[in-house]
């Protein structure tokens, strides 16, 4: 019972996701759009071994990377070279909490996405 709903609830995701995708050209505005990049420019920047995935070993990136003390998504800061702290951490752990729909404790591009799409993005 409680696995079909954690796969109803990624479908749900992959379709509204997928749905950003294809009226992107025509029904977003510049300021979407540009988030949408540096979204998926947090994204990268805290995937440091490439795989497509944010691991539990890259939560500690999320801060440098522009997640916010809210958990917002938000611009890469220019100034990523910083050591991460160990509170960063515990931030990235509470962001992997929220974002894991379907539970392999690892965050895909999608479900990143679709947790800044819904709260929003912050410049
Ligand atoms: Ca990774
Ligand atoms: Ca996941």
């Amino acid at each position: 019972m409680k696995t079909r709903l954690l796969a109803t609830l990624i479908v749900t995701a992959g379709i509204s996701a997928s749905g950003c995708t294809t009226t992107e050209s025509s029904a977003q505005t510049g300021t979407a759009k540009a988030a949408a990049g540096a979204t998926m420019a947090q994204f990268k920047c805290a995937d440091r071994n490439g795989n497509e995935y944010i691991d539990k070993s890259e939560l500690i990136y999320l801060r440098q990377c522009g997640i916010t003390e809210g958990l917002a998504c938000g611009p890469v800061p220019d100034d990523s070279k910083e050591r991460p702290l160990k509170t960063d951490f515990d931030l990235g752990l509470r962001f992997l909490q929220i974002t894991d729909a379907d539970g392999d404790d690892r965050i895909s591009k999608l479900e990143f996405r679709a947790h800044c799409n819904k709260a929003g993005f912050v410049e």
